[in-house]
């Protein structure tokens, strides 16, 4: 017997991003985000942040899939799954070009307009990330991103433009997309793209990092608290990288390991979720010999700013052993492989017990509902010659997740409100810049070099995931 049960109006769907999949990067009067001077990768080959657009580099955010021309085509099929929601990013350059403007571009606010009455015909709920790596390149250039307190103010003003345009159209929001995948400031693309700062030779990039989190996180609280004024039903989250960390074995000191490195995530839910820094927070600054500078009335906003839920993407866990004789590089060291589990061929170590342990381990420490808003599998897919793409390993990896948050709703009591399937439509991967790292349910032709007729077809998945949704999970 089927027995999967999940609440009424749970929020099935997709989620993407605008500079993965829009295109359309100069039309419209949009300017130029730092996703769109990034190079293409490749497995092994890491993107790189170019100095604006030079010749010679391939930059595949110029013409993601042309949802930007082919969103009614794709909204369509998204209704015909199901839908009853869709994860999308509003393109700041969209709306504020250069991002210090005073006025916002009418033809960017009218393209979301048209996007999300276009949902709302099918009754898909939007369901809108502001800030999803895309800062303009501008403020990235003239202003050192938010290292420079004057983004709070770009940001907001940003945030309550179209906060204010689609109040009656859009309720769930999520400030930064992934804010804690910056604690990785040794490695160049994260603090590139979450933000917008370029490193010079003398900094103290772990201070640096630091205190251009504190300034987004003033912004985050800022733009909770406008937009519950803006639309008291506003429904606004934060949204957290969640890779539980595990300790390798029994030994304590495994153990302290584990526990200092969630705190990397936690330092940032905590301000968004309890509206204050942790105390091991404060005592990181002073050990590291951090000076981060906190405001007058930062601390105020900060607690006046308190989201109403937490959104999250899930796809892996990773494990830490103290005490490790060679160490694969600074950056990652401690981390191991997890012997209980298999990886996929990017060394993703999937995990699905693992999403059921995060979401009890987030509501035990927030009691804030829950919205997993990303996960997915990463694949590279092959036609048959039937043309069909048999994604079973998709469909088995989703299954299996889905069972996961069903337990922990029904046997752990957890507030689970919704779940995105991540690129529900084949788009260019994030870490890779990578046509060919696919997690759609509908195929696109299109690849790694760019080229194809960019034609969308039904994979296995699709249908698949068409009837959980209609079955509101019950068959999976
Ligand atoms: C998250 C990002 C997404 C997305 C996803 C998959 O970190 O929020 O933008 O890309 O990961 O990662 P990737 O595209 O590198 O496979």
């Amino acid at each position: 017997m089927m027995s999967n049960k999940f609440p009424e109006g749970f929020l099935w769907g997709g989620a993407v991003a605008a500079h993965q999949l829009e295109g359309g990067w100069n039309e419209g009067g949009k300017g130029i985000s730092i996703a769109d001077v990034m190079t293409a990768g490749s497995h092994g080959v890491k993107r790189k942040i170019t100095d604006g657009i030079q010749d010679g580099n391939y930059y595949p955010n110029h013409t993601g899939i042309d949802f930007y021309s082919n969103y009614k085509e794709d909204v369509a099929l998204f209704a015909q799954m199901g839908f009853k929601c869709f994860r999308t990013s509003i393109a700041w350059t969209r709306i504020f070009p250069k991002g210090d403007e005073l006025e916002p571009n009418e033809e960017g606010l009218k393209f979301y307009d048209n996007l999300f009455d276009e949902l709302l015909k099918y009754k898909i709920e939007p369901v809108i990330t502001l800030s999803h790596f895309e800062m303009p390149y501008h403020l990235v250039k003239e202003y050192g991103g938010f290292r420079n307190r004057q983004c709070i103010d770009f940001f907001v003003r940003f945030a309550e433009t179209v906060m204010k345009r689609y109040k009656d159209k859009v309720k769930y929001w999520m400030t930064f997309n992934e804010i804690n995948n910056q604690a990785d400031f040794e490695e160049d693309l994260f603090p590139f793209c979450n933000s917008g700062i370029i490193f010079n030779e003398d900094d103290n990039r772990e201070e640096v990092v630091y205190q251009a989190v504190h300034h987004e996180l003033v912004a985050s609280a800022k733009v909770v608290k406008i937009g519950h004024e803006i639309n008291p039903d506003f429904k606004i989250g934060c949204m957290m990288a969640m890779v539980p960390i595990y300790p390798y074995s029994c030994d304590p000191e495994d153990m302290m390991l584990c526990e200092e490195e969630m705190r990397k995530r936690w330092y940032y839910a905590d301000v968004h979720c309890r509206g204050a820094y942790g105390n091991y927070a404060k005592k990181m600054w002073e050990r590291n010999g951090l000076n981060i500078v906190i405001e007058p009335g930062d601390e105020q906003i900060l607690k006046e700013g308190k989201v109403d839920y937490i959104g999250l993407s899930y796809y892996m866990s990773a494990a830490v052993k103290a005490n490790l004789e060679t160490k694969a590089n600074e950056a990652f060291k401690n981390f191991v492989k997890n012997p209980f589990i298999k990886a996929s061929d990017w060394g993703w170590q999937i995990d699905p017990v693992g999403l059921r342990y995060t979401l009890n381990i987030l509501y035990d420490r927030y009691q804030l509902p829950l919205f997993i808003v990303e996960n997915g599998f990463g694949a590279i897919d092959q036609i048959s010659e039937d043309g069909m793409i048999y994604d079973d390993y998709r469909i088995t990896y989703l299954r299996n997740h889905i069972e996961e948050m069903e337990k922990a709703i029904n046997l752990d009591g957890v507030n689970v409100i919704g779940y995105t399937v991540w690129g529900c439509i084949d788009l260019i991967s994030f870490g890779t810049g990578e046509m060919k790292k696919r997690y759609g349910m509908i195929y696109v032709d299109r690849d790694n070099e760019g080229n194809g007729t960019l034609a969308r077809s039904k994979k296995l998945s699709f249908d698949w995931y068409k009837k959980v949704i209609e079955s509101n999970g019950q068959q999976l």
